[in-house]
């Protein structure tokens, strides 16, 4: 009989590729998408014949009961949540409310109505912030320096929490940043590769950016969707690091995306200080020792590799279109 999943923010990066991988591996698929004016399926638009959607929103937790008696899932993913950490200062309450809140209200329907489902929470590699230990491990304190990474701490500890007071098999993946071409455009990986594959094809002169020197430990979003998969295969719900174990500053990502277009960065980026945190988290790196030794994972593309993928894909979508819609960086913060 085939397994049955649920996935939560079906309509983002992680749950389109979470997704494909499930249906590949023959299970039933199950997406909660939130209501919206537009249609929000861009991303899965190839995958809505193999999967059924639901209504529901982390916010309302009766949508979520409902969700969770009607499907009756042996999996559930939660990766729906507000994930710009700009917007996190611009609506704190909001990212508190469904980021944060959202997870135990998903807790309390599964501990209800399907209490031997087993859970994925994506935690963020963001609750290091300020960090406390480098590299970063399952054990390093907490240091969150956004409202975005202290919704996601509580989200981290109400699920080690309902695991601990109600046996649930619920598990955290510490998730390090992960792109691809499917990538929000707001966030800073394909801001710039979409932006130097518009340059490239005329339809813009310039990329305002803000600080470059900040690093990051990159993967491939289609790599980490299996370690996430394989977290919820194993005897025992545990917390992992999912990370690539390199950092990078955004000045060498932007480097590697202007070189793919053969044009010169220097010429086209504008650091504009209104593209600062409030808060920065300067240097984040991932040591994924334990998801190696006890998951068998491995990421396998390289961030020089998935960076010029990404630049690739963008031509290719953007040379699709006769006039690209100006892209405006209207989140200031
Ligand atoms: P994403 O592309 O921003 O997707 C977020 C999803 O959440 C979207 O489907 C969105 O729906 C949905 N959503 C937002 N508010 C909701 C609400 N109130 N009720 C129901 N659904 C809601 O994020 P992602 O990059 O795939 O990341 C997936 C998860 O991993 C997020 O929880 C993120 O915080 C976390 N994470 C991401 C990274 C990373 O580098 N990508 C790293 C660590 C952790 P709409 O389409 O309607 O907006
Ligand atoms: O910023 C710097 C910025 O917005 C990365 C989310 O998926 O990963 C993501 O959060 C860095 C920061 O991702 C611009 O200051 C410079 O230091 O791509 P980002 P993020 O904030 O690290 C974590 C793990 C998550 O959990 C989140 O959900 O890049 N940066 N200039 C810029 N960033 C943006 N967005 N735009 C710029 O113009």
């Amino acid at each position: 009989m085939s397994k049955i999943a649920l996935i939560t923010g079906i309509t983002g990066q992680d749950g389109s590729y979470m997704t494909e991988f499930l249906l590949e591996k023959g299970y039933r698929v199950y997406g909660l998408i939130r209501r919206s004016s537009h249609e929000p399926t861009d991303r899965i638009q190839h995958l809505l014949s193999k999967i059924e959607i639901l209504d529901g929103d982390l916010t309302d937790q009766s949508s979520l009961g409902a969700a969770v008696q009607t499907v009756n899932p042996d999996e559930i993913y939660n990766f729906a949540a507000q994930s710009f950490v700009p917007t996190s200062w611009n609506q704190p309450v909001l990212t508190a409310d469904v980021t944060g809140l959202g997870v135990v209200r998903l807790l309390e329907a599964i501990h209800k109505y399907k209490s031997d489902a087993k859970l994925y929470q994506a935690s963020s590699s963001e609750m290091f912030g300020k960090v406390k230990e480098t590299p970063q491990k399952e054990t390093t304190p907490f240091y969150p320096r956004s409202p975005y990474g202290v919704a996601k701490v509580y989200a981290h500890y109400i699920t080690v929490n309902y695991r601990e007071s109600y046996n649930l098999f619920a598990c955290s993946g510490i998730a390090f940043n992960h792109e691809s071409p499917r990538r929000g455009l707001e966030f800073v990986s394909r801001k710039v590769t979409h932006t130097a594959a518009k340059i490239k094809l005329g339809h813009t002169k310039e990329l305002p950016l803000g600080n470059l020197e900040a690093k990051r430990d990159w993967g491939f979003a289609g790599d980490y969707v299996e370690a996430m998969w394989l977290m919820l295969q194993q005897d025992k719900p545990e917390d992992f690091i999912i990370a690539t174990g390199q950092a990078h500053t955004v000045k060498e990502l932007v480097q590697i995306a202007f070189d793919e277009v053969g044009l010169p960065w220097e010429k086209y980026v504008r650091v504009d200080k209104k593209l600062f945190r409030p808060a920065e988290v300067d240097h984040l790196i991932g040591d994924a020792a334990k998801a190696k030794q006890n998951l068998g994972w491995q990421p396998k593309l390289s961030f020089e590799e998935m960076i010029r993928l990404m630049v690739h894909e963008d031509i290719k979508s953007l040379s699709k279109t006769a006039a690209a819609a100006p892209f405006t960086e209207f989140r200031i913060r």
